[in-house]
């Protein structure tokens, strides 16, 4: 299984998220603070169009090192050559997304709640996207909110599959995200809507960085 980490602080972004600003500036500024994964994810856009986006976006993300991951439109994904896939429970199946993906790209899958870890569709993922930890205006649609209790019970089911959790997640309560034992932190406002995103994606890393050496020390 390829090691998680580039997923330890893991940028969701689409234009309506940046505040006004443009996205490629955002994507930037997040890259230069730390950010180590970027996912476009754009919901209502036709596939050319994100594409045309993603294929942009990797031309400031590849001399990074920074992997795109595409949410929810294999084609885009196939198209622009992205890292990878993002699908929800209610997306494309992802044993499909696993069978239509070219070979060494990555796989990842949205839980919501623990029995979404049963289904054959989890075995699928190379990651799992665990959320929402804490209640979200960013995603209207988004299930109930999980809390820490919930994350942890969800982590500790699977814990060598690589995890990140998302929703709600801020600089005030990203530490506690991290020491359910998941692998990073996936952030929509906490760094795209933030006044500095390149500040923001600074100071989320260090927390990050910070429970992770933590955990190899043992403590
Ligand atoms: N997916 P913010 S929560 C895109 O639970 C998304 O699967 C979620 O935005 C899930 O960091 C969410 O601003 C929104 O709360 C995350």
């Amino acid at each position: 299984m390829r090691l998680p980490e580039d997923l330890r602080v893991y940028l969701v972004i689409g234009e309506a998220d940046c505040a006004g600003r443009p996205i490629d500036w955002v994507v930037a500024e997040a890259v230069a603070g730390g950010v180590t994964a970027v996912q476009l994810r754009e919901k209502a856009r036709s596939s050319a169009e994100v594409a045309a986006l993603a294929s942009r976006l990797r031309r400031q993300l590849d001399p990074a090192g920074v992997p795109l991951i595409v949410n929810d439109d294999l084609e885009a994904a196939i198209a622009c050559e992205a890292a990878g896939l993002h699908v929800g429970q209610d997306d494309l199946p992802a044993e499909e997304a696993r069978r239509r993906l070219p070979a060494g790209r990555r796989l990842g899958l949205s839980i919501t709640r623990l029995e979404d870890l049963e289904s054959a569709r989890s075995g699928q993922a190379d990651h799992l996207g665990i959320g929402p930890v804490f209640a979200t205006k960013t995603k209207a649609d988004a299930a109930p909110a999980l809390g820490l209790a919930g994350l942890t019970r969800i982590r500790a089911a699977r814990p060598l599959v690589p995890a990140i959790a998302i929703g709600g997640i801020t600089l005030r309560n990203a530490r506690d995200v991290m020491e359910s034992g998941v692998d990073g932190l996936a952030v929509i406002s906490a760094i795209a809507g933030a006044q500095r995103p390149r500040q923001a994606a600074t100071e989320l890393r260090a927390i990050v960085e910070a429970v992770l050496r933590e955990r190899e020390r043992g403590q």
